[in-house]
């Protein structure tokens, strides 16, 4: 019998994950959900690609968007208490969904995510603190795809939308990044990384033989509104600028079991 070490909630959290948020602009947390949802997720994640055929393949990977609205086991991660309450705690204020996404890396891939921040493609206003928890559904070596981030990148406001494909995309608009220090986190299956909005990131390469499968749950501030922009989530709704981002695609978190 394979014996698992706690999972961190809410009531557990360390205080210095907290702090190391709030400055770096992301945190690696262990064990947000068990191994053996993990692996169920990863099921649920490939059979969808499987299903998905018009899902959107990028060079650098497979993305599922809105996961949750046609997968119940993708639903029960992407509406998990645990994954929102930490969520809460690290951001410092009460969030809704913005949506979610998973993310599979094919087996040697050797595209990487290049560096972006996520907040410029996102059609928002009073959106100060959006964070996405990105657990990993399987074991995530540095050389299957795991993320690297710019510590305290979070702070660059205003940056035009970047291109992930390109390596000098982010760093043409920041230069200065180029000298900062950078984190790479593997990830175990059922650890997650939860980062800002703004904090830049990449992903590396997977150059294993098996598909590196992420679940990105994005959650933005309660009160955000609609910024008149294109963009996949919203294009069909009809919305107007400053419109406020609520009802059922965008539900408030925690949901509590009742
Ligand atoms: O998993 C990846 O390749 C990149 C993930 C990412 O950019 C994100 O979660 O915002």
């Amino acid at each position: 019998m394979i014996t698992e070490e706690p999972l961190t909630t809410e009531e557990n959290l360390p205080e210095n994950k907290v702090k190391q948020y709030r400055e770096r602009g992301f945190v690696a947390i262990q064990g947000i959900i068990s191994k053996e949802r993990a692996a169920r997720y990863r099921e649920a994640a490939l059979e969808l690609a499987a299903r998905r055929r018009s899902s959107f393949d990028r060079k650098v990977f497979t993305q599922l968007v809105n996961a949750w609205r046609e997968s119940e086991p993708l639903k029960e991660l992407t509406l998990d208490p645990n994954v929102a309450s930490v969520a809460e705690t690290l951001a410092g204020g009460p969030l809704r969904l913005w949506h979610d996404q998973v993310l599979i890396k094919n087996p040697k891939n050797s595209a990487p995510t290049e560096f972006h921040q996520d907040q410029p493609y996102w059609p928002h206003a009073n959106s100060v603190r959006p964070i996405s928890a990105w657990v990993a559904l399987c074991d995530v070596p540095v050389e299957r795809g795991c993320m690297t981030f710019i510590p305290g990148s979070q702070q660059r406001t205003g940056l035009a939308a970047q291109d992930l494909t390109d390596a000098g995309s982010l760093m043409s608009l920041s230069p200065d990044l180029r000298w900062e220090e950078r984190i790479t986190v593997p990830l175990k299956a059922g650890d997650c990384t939860f980062h800002h909005g703004r904090t830049a990131h990449m992903a590396t390469p997977n150059f294993t033989d098996d598909p590196r499968v992420a679940h990105v749950v994005i959650f933005i501030d309660a009160g955000t509104t609609y910024r008149k922009k294109p963009h996949v989530v919203t294009d069909s709704l009809d919305l107007e600028d400053g419109a406020p981002l609520d009802g059922e695609l965008f539900p408030r978190v925690p949901v509590r079991p009742e």
